[in-house]
């Protein structure tokens, strides 16, 4: 059993104590979560861990249920949590992946809905389960970066890359690709052979003389390939795909009456650098964040490929949530507004906004959060700071449309962003009437992580972005690339669009706390995946013109 299983099956026996008796069993509910919680986490596999007789080390799982995994390590199965489960179907567990499903609604789930309709779900949730094995790109990329430092020490690598949606920058990786060239010739089989003895492996799943794979803990798995010096490009182009990337290449290549595969152009053209190919076939260099097959190939053979934004672009951070108390609706930040100043000066900013939450709705009259804001606007204003801060605010939309600050209120603020907090059901028409609502008060400039979407937890609200982006296009209102990994909102398919239609965008962190702010890069990645330039992105407007923009 994997770490991953053994985590699931401790989240069932939570589960089944919470249906049977929730009162009763509290502590056995926390315990067996918090267990779970710490096994899924473990970077040692659970199993050699019980093998060495070291169970007892690990944090959060005490000796009862220690011995109840004792029981299965050794059996394969245990009384115990057979009795907790006792009467809950398989199917039962497998629903709880639906959103908002838990055991009680899984149960009542098989006992009221249809055959049809319960394969139906069951097909739903496997979707669910198979989809969150993606993992997000900053996890990945630590990972990815810990495996090359042990390639780069021990074995005679002179070049390494990573390949595959990790290069790319996609939001989630499947698994981590990664390409080496060796010093020696005829080394290929030692450095896979040392590659698999990397110390987290749980698992190899192949070693060849060119090629291995091993799996990490947290169900990562990593490819190895090993290549010569003459083709480095070729299996550093070919392996980076994507695939349909490269099934327009090789048709653009066959135009021209060349066979490409991954080794170069047959019978005997090799290619050193990715460059030397793409320019051998008459193109144009293609960054990899635009390999998708999106026009990108006839872009190149126009010479009209974007010069994509860089991270040295951004001049400052637009969504940053300091720790200044304003008793906001959601989290307020932890960092204080000293320490988040001194962190933007370090990454060579020229302004920043602070855009806590707006004050909460309950228990607050707008009076009192117009009082709250003008305290805000004075320590905002009154200090000395050192670089250009601009008093915003992130204001969560009502149902309506409506916005929980008076109008009193919004002019405390050199400009506003709007988000989706709540309610994230409505029907696409109702949405969109919503967030235009929203954006047509003047001091709103910025719509925030536009879909809502939280990876891997929750899927985008439902909206016209064809009135949208017109509506913004008009009134000159901007759509907020989010660069916390988590949500990476825009997504890089609607900054694609957004770009096309010539509608602006603005990058922010989204940082309750200060090393949040180094993810810009992330978002930096996404407006560059949807073909964004500096011109595309406000925040790489110089201080003065952005003042221009916000009428400042
Ligand atoms: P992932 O791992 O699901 O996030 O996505 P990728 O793009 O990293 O895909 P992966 O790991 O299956 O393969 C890496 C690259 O290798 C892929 O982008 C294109 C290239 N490639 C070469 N041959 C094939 C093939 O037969 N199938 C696929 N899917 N990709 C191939
Ligand atoms: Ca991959
Ligand atoms: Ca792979
Ligand atoms: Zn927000």
């Amino acid at each position: 059993m994997t770490n991953l299983q053994i985590a699931e099956l401790l989240r069932n026996v939570a589960s089944s104590y919470q249906y049977k008796n929730e009162q009763k069993y509290k502590f056995q509910i926390i315990a067996y979560n918090r267990a779970a919680d710490a096994v899924e986490h473990s970077t040692s596999e659970l199993k050699d861990l019980w093998d060495d007789g070291k169970l007892d080390q690990v944090p959060s799982i005490g000796p009862s249920i220690a011995s109840h995994l004792d029981e299965i390590f050794k059996n394969g199965k245990s009384k115990h949590f057979e009795e907790v489960m006792k009467g809950i179907p398989d199917e039962a567990f497998r629903l709880m992946a639906l959103p908002k499903v838990g055991l009680k609604t899984a149960m009542k789930m098989l006992q009221e809905l249809s055959k049809k309709e319960i394969d139906e779900k069951l097909k739903e949730s496997d979707k669910i389960i198979n989809k969150t094995k993606r993992h997000l790109l900053p996890y990945a990329e630590n990972i990815a970066s810990e495996v090359m430092e042990w390639l780069k020490e021990g074995s005679n690598v002179i070049k390494i890359d990573t390949l595959g949606s990790l290069r790319r920058k996609v939001a989630t990786v499947g698994d981590i690709d990664i390409l080496v060239k060796s010093k020696f010739k005829n080394q290929n089989a030692k450095i896979t052979e040392y590659f698999t003895k990397y110390p987290k492996t749980q698992k190899v799943i192949e070693q060849g003389e060119h090629t291995a794979s091993i799996l990490l803990p947290g169900d990562v798995q990593v490819d190895l390939l090993v290549t010569t010096p003459e083709q480095y490009g070729s299996a550093l182009q070919h392996f980076t795909g994507s695939k349909h990337h490269n099934i327009a290449l090789r048709e653009h290549a066959l135009k021209l009456g060349y066979s490409l595969s991954e080794y170069g152009i047959k019978p005997d053209k090799k290619f050193k650098t990715e460059e030397e190919l793409y320019n051998f076939l008459g193109l144009d260099y293609i960054e990899p964040e635009l390999r998708e097959d999106t026009g990108e190939i006839q872009a190149s053979i126009a010479n009209s490929l974007p010069l994509l934004i860089k991270q040295e672009d951004i001049k400052g951070d637009l969504q940053i949530h300091s720790d200044f108390d304003i008793e906001t609706s959601h989290d307020l930040g932890v960092s204080t507004a000293e320490e988040l100043v001194k962190r933007s000066k370090e990454l060579g900013y020229e302004y920043i906004a602070f855009t806590e939450h707006n004050p909460s709705k309950s228990g607050h009259s707008l009076e009192r959060v117009t009082d709250l804001l003008k305290q805000k606007e004075e320590y905002v204003r009154e200090n000395d700071w050192g670089l250009k801060v601009f008093n915003s605010l992130e204001i969560d939309i009502n149902k309506d449309g409506s916005l929980p600050v008076s109008l009193k209120g919004l002019e405390t603020l050199d400009f506003a962003l709007i988000s989706i907090h709540s309610v994230f059901d409505l029907s696409r028409d109702e949405m969109t009437k919503r967030v235009l609502t929203a954006l047509s008060y003047p001091k709103v400039k910025i719509f925030a992580h536009p879909t809502a979407r939280k990876i891997n937890e929750r899927e985008g609200i439902e909206l016209d972005w064809e009135k949208i982006f017109d509506f913004c296009l008009k009134n000159n209102k901007w759509l907020e690339i989010n660069a916390d990994p988590m949500r990476l909102d825009l997504p890089d398919t609607l900054v694609r669009d957004a770009v096309k239609l010539g509608i602006k965008m603005t990058l922010g962190t989204d940082t309750h706390e200060i090393t949040m702010m180094d993810n810009m890069k992330y978002g930096v990645n996404v407006a560059r995946r949807g073909w964004a330039t500096k011109k595309d992105v406000i925040n790489c407007l110089s201080l003065e013109d952005f003042k221009k923009e916000v009428n400042i």
